[in-house]
């Protein structure tokens, strides 16, 4: 089966959740795309919702199909954000933030009472860190802050490098917020908790892409069915 098959057949079981009147934070990337867009279908057959999104790509995409949208300073509460992951363990701990929506993404996830991920079956690990962790980190400093940042992943067994992301188009990314990303290649990040609180220690982090029992549900498609872990 396709990928983007699984992708939204994990999307549409997301969508069974999602109740008349509700709240809801839109996620970034290629899986949440298929659920803004079962989403849209609905609101054109006249379900009522309103959303907030993640990232100025899903802003637009949620325009286009006549969403209603708000933000956080309007609503003080979410009741569920559906949002993909670049990596889900079995304790439901993620890393985020290859689509470069992170920051925006932790924000909604936090106001959410409930976080639903999406996900075809190739993101589930057994330990955190395949993926590049991606940090988030002001322009100001970035020298001082790479080299913080470099120590504090060392310290946590990165053998790898810590990549300055690169646009497509070339120069430096530029996440919706003006931040730049590095990302550090861990391989397996053992102390996750420990991690994170010793890189927000650092004056230049902005946020980083690990959400720590942030996650209550995840709908994860493979060619056998959509399993659902809690
Ligand atoms: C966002 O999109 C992310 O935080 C993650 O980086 C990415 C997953 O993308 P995809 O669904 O395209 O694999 O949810």
């Amino acid at each position: 089966m396709m990928i983007e098959q699984l992708k939204r057949q994990a999307a549409a079981m997301a969508l069974t959740q999602v109740q008349p009147g509700m709240r809801l934070g839109l996620g970034t990337g290629s899986t949440a795309r298929h659920f803004v867009d079962l989403l849209g279908e609905q609101v054109a057959a006249g379900f009522d919702c309103i959303c907030v999104p993640t990232s100025e790509a899903t802003a637009r995409q949620a325009a286009g199909l006549n969403i209603p949208l708000s933000d956080l300073d309007t609503l003080d509460r979410l009741d569920i954000t559906i949002d993909g992951a670049d990596e889900i363990d079995p304790h439901l701990n993620l890393i985020k933030g290859g689509g470069g929506a992170l920051l925006r993404e932790k924000i909604v996830a936090a106001a959410s009472d409930l976080m639903i991920v999406i996900a075809d079956s190739s993101k589930l690990v057994e330990t955190l860190g395949q993926f590049p962790l991606p940090i988030e980190v002001n322009r100001f400093g970035l020298g001082a802050t790479r080299r913080s940042v470099a120590a504090v992943c060392a310290s946590h067994g990165c053998a790898g490098e810590l990549r300055l992301r690169q646009a497509d188009a070339g120069g430096d990314y530029l996440t919706d917020g003006g931040h730049l990303i590095l990302d550090a290649f861990f391989g397996r990040i053992l102390q996750p908790e420990a991690l994170s609180a010793d890189l927000l220690n650092i004056a230049g982090v902005v946020q980083h892409g690990l959400f720590l029992n942030m996650c209550k549900k995840a709908y994860v498609a493979a060619p056998d069915g959509v399993r659902t872990l809690s």
